[in-house]
């Protein structure tokens, strides 16, 4: 037996069902899957709740769902095979077009016979003495494995506000995350829209559109820019195919996961106008306002300048002025009552603000007034206005982040659950293993730069750095792996002291737990980029994964 086959023959525990199990097929399960088998060699198996590959965009089919990320940079960027077959048809990906991706892909690697679809993980133990995960799903089946990782997405457990009377609304009503695949009949009907991030944003003007009447509960205006989505022209597909080396170089070492390169480092040494001339052209262009100052995200100034050029925007477009303050989130001496983009920045297609011109879509202005309960067929705010509708959308958002994980029932060493341990918010080393839960690895879990970012960038990063792990754990005969408590502790305060060099912590969003009634509020996500992150995962590698006890069976067992 090689030094390396003795190695890998000490490394595996020899009775579980399978080497590795993947909660989860979007994006991220099913990459893992196929490195570990394909790279590693391990025996894998796949849970997923759904009936299909897709995590993310399985769930989300509402009207006009939509990726706010370039398409030929929401993909892999290793899949070369499929890359030959496969053409984005416009510059930001419909849902269903990315479902097709991921099918596809998964297709192509033959990974749907390594899944388990409609199972429903309920909990996952960690066994002391054996040193093994057993998984147990909804329908009373259990498996066993040595490394658990689950890969079940950061904006998964949608969010419903817990309404008095909900249960007596008679109308049709979904939670965006649920909508039907075959769409709800609007026609004819007034139809109830409660949310205005980026979700409600998206999918407003589809439901204007498909509606009698539209009427928007609006608690916190935002700061929408017009996407200005376009059809991919074959010209540019094949010059973008030409280089596409070049531009996922770019994008894995960028802060932020696409090929974006900044108009100006400040807004601070511009005269007004030629700030203005500047997000004048993105503006045109389309796509978030943050790529014009590199500052945008530091510097009040900067950020108050492109508030004001929004907002600026919102009043021309929209007819009548005193509508147009409430869709303005600046207070009356100008001030930003959120900063921009310190709340997931929203895109609008379809002309977002322009249907608040038209006779039947209605502002419904709840930030003061705020919803007190359901009827049968309507919403009752507190002064007592009653709004009738048939229809309800409820584009409330998710308990992002940490909200999946800790509803899956993770218990490890001592018997501590993963949300008993979480109740003052995340503790986590690196995003990628958390202290007392050996042989987990998370994919884009809290505090890496996850949603901050391009998500699929992170997603391979953390998939290739997980893959690489296990390989210098096969080589040398160690079983188990764990983050240690000091390291985890230090990587939490790094984290929050890089979120207070920013403007995030200055606005509530679901960033820092704040949609979540009762949440702790610890900034989730990594905020220092994609580039700074994955120097400090490679430096941690290259120390022998620094900051994680590595052992062998024996060894491990006998740890605290
Ligand atoms: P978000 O960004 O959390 O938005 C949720 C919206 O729902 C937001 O406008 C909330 O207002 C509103 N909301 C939540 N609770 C209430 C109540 N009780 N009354 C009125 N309005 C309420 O979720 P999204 O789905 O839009 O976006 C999540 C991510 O998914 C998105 O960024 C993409 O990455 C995909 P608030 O602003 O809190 O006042």
């Amino acid at each position: 037996m090689s030094a390396s086959e003795q190695g890998r023959d000490a490394a595996l525990a020899k009775d579980t069902d399978f080497d590795a199990l993947v909660v989860g097929a979007g994006f991220s399960g099913i990459y893992m899957l196929k490195k570990l088998r394909d790279d590693l060699g391990l025996s894998v198996q796949g849970l997923e709740m759904a009936d299909d590959v897709g995590g993310t965009w399985y769930h989300n089919k509402y009207p006009g769902a939509r990726c706010d990320s370039d398409s030929w940079l929401y993909c892999y960027d290793w899949c070369d095979d499929v890359q030959e077959e496969w053409e984005w048809t416009e510059r930001y990906p419909h849902q269903p077009e990315i479902q097709d991706y991921i099918s596809f892909v998964a297709e192509s690697h033959d990974l749907y016979k390594d899944i388990e679809f409609e199972t429903k993980v309920t909990s996952a133990t960690f066994d002391e003495d054996s040193g093994i995960w057993e998984i147990e799903t909804e329908d009373g089946s259990s498996y066993t494995t040595q490394y658990f990782i689950p890969a079940v997405g950061n904006l998964s457990k949608p969010f419903i506000p817990d309404f008095d009377g909900l249960e007596d609304f008679e109308g049709t009503w979904y939670h965006t995350s649920s909508w039907p695949a075959d769409g709800v009949d609007m026609e004819g009907k007034t139809v109830g829209l409660i949310g205005t991030g980026s979700t409600g944003i998206q999918t407003m003007p589809h439901l204007a559109e498909e509606s009698e009447h539209l009427k928007v509960f609006q608690r916190t205006p935002n700061w929408a820019v017009p996407a200005r989505n376009r059809p991919l022209e074959e010209e540019e597909w094949q010059e973008l195919k030409a280089n596409y080396d070049e531009l996922w170089e770019a994008a894995r070492n960028s802060d932020g996961g696409l090929d974006i390169e900044f108009t100006h480092p400040t807004a601070d040494d511009l005269s007004r106008e030629e700030a203005w001339e500047s997000l004048e052209e993105r503006w045109e262009e389309g796509g978030p306002l943050l790529s014009v100052f590199e500052d945008t995200l530091i510097n009040k100034d900067t950020n108050t300048l492109v508030c004001e050029f929004i907002a600026e925007k919102i009043r021309e477009t929209i007819d009548d002025p005193e509508l147009a303050e409430k869709l303005i989130p600046m207070d009356e001496d100008g001030n930003p009552e959120h900063w921009y983009a310190a709340k997931r920045p929203p895109l609008a297609y379809n002309g977002y603000y322009e249907r608040f011109n038209r006779d039947d879509v209605e502002l419904v202005d709840v930030g003061d007034n705020p919803i007190a309960r359901f009827n049968a067929d309507s919403i009752v705010l507190e002064d007592g206005t009653e709004h009738q509708i048939d229809v309800l959308c409820m584009a409330t958002g998710f308990d992002a982040v940490t909200g999946t994980l800790e509803s899956l029932n993770i218990t490890g060493r001592n018997g501590q659950n993963l949300e008993d341990k979480w109740e003052a918010g995340p503790r986590t080393y690196l995003g990628l293993g958390t202290h007392g839960f050996p042989n987990m690895f998370m994919i884009t879990g809290p505090q890496s730069p996850s949603v901050l970012t391009n998500m699929v960038v992170p997603i391979q990063q953390h998939v290739e750095w997980i893959t690489e792990c296990l390989d210098y754990m096969l080589e040398n005969g160690y079983q188990h792996i764990e983050a240690q408590e000091d390291a985890e502790e230090e990587w939490a305060a790094h984290n929050e002291e890089v979120a207070s060099q920013t403007l995030y912590p200055d606005s509530a969003s679901w960033y820092r737990g704040d949609n979540i009634p009762g949440k702790d509020q610890t900034f989730l996500i990594y905020p220092g980029g994609i580039n700074l992150y994955n120097d400090r995962i490679e430096a941690v590698a290259a120390e022998n994964y620094e900051g994680f006890t590595l052992a062998e069976a024996e060894e491990s067992q006998a740890a605290d």
